[in-house]
């Protein structure tokens, strides 16, 4: 009944406020090598709050969106890994606040991520998969790809670029939320870079329109909208739960469907103003 549905959106929201209490603490492993070159501070208290904020997905149904002029309106924009604006500014626009990248993307030849201009942009925040029990040393001694190596690396190169890394307990309590909110098992494995960035933006804005995570319209598997490349399972995933964060994300948004028929659009509320 839409009186259950009621009380476990509550649930999720509070679930949500429940992590968010720790959720977006931004900081490294104590005593490391990394510490003096991380930021003394949490990212929540040096950036924000904002008002308005868009989250864009790098979703192919993007591509002819003809968004970027509304995406460039928000106050603040979170892009993800190696999605570009040069060429897409019509789609997607051209401000770029905060971008989130995942360690693969740090690592890879073919990113070129120390030297390539698309990242030295706005405010950088990378994460890595790490092990359920997000153990920290256990995490930082075996992680998936070299995160903390190639942090370095660009901290020497861009010192004075903010650059931010999520605690790996963000991953596996928004993993939570998600299994917390399905019947069936889901996959262990952490969110997208998608939902890691919404939640994000949740906690610096007061709200968050992210773009085509649910698909328009325009629905297509063309997987990116900067690449000819095309693969059903970057819409509904395959590693990542993504499906099941999509259906989060649906029953958290307070916008209408017609919204994301048209612009591919969610509208999601920031933690400061929610109140259950
Ligand atoms: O593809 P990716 O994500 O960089 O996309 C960013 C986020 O946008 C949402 N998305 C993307 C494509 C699509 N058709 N629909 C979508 O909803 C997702 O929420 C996605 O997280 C990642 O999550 O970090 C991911 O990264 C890529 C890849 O590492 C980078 O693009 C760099 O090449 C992963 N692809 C592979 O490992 C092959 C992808 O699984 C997830």
């Amino acid at each position: 009944s839409s009186n259950m549905l009621g009380k476990r959106l509550r649930k999720v929201v509070q679930n949500y406020q429940a992590m968010n209490k720790y959720g977006v603490e931004l900081s490294g492993p104590g005593g490391v090598a990394t510490r003096p070159k991380l930021p003394p501070q949490p990212m929540i208290s040096d950036l924000g709050p904002y008002k308005s904020c868009a989250v864009v997905s790098s979703a192919g149904s993007l591509r002819y969106s003809g968004l970027g002029k509304e995406i460039d309106s928000h106050d603040a924009v979170l892009r993800f890994n190696a999605a570009p604006t040069v060429g897409y500014e019509k789609d997607v626009g051209s401000k770029t606040t905060l971008r989130l990248l995942n360690s693969q993307v740090m690592a890879s030849d073919d990113h070129r991520f120390l030297s390539s201009s698309l990242y030295s942009t706005g405010v950088l925040v990378a994460w890595d998969p790490a092990p359920f029990s997000a153990d920290l040393s256990q995490w930082y001694n075996k992680t998936d790809y070299p995160i903390f190596a190639q942090y370095q690396r660009y901290r020497r190169l861009h010192p004075l670029q903010p650059f931010y890394i999520l605690h790996p307990r963000f991953e596996w309590q928004l993993w939570q939320r998600i299994q917390d909110n399905m019947a069936e098992p889901i996959q262990k494995n952490p969110p997208s870079s998608g939902l890691l960035g919404t939640v994000m933006m949740m906690s610096l804005c007061e709200v968050v329109h992210v773009y085509e995570f649910l698909p328009s319209r325009r629905k297509t598997e063309l997987c990116h909208y900067y690449q000819r490349f095309y693969d059903a399972a970057c819409t509904l995933g395959a590693y990542h739960p993504l499906l099941y964060e999509k259906n989060l994300v649906k029953r958290m948004n307070q916008g209408v469907d017609q919204d994301i028929y048209t612009h591919g659009r969610v509208t999601l509320p920031g933690f400061i103003t929610i109140n259950c």
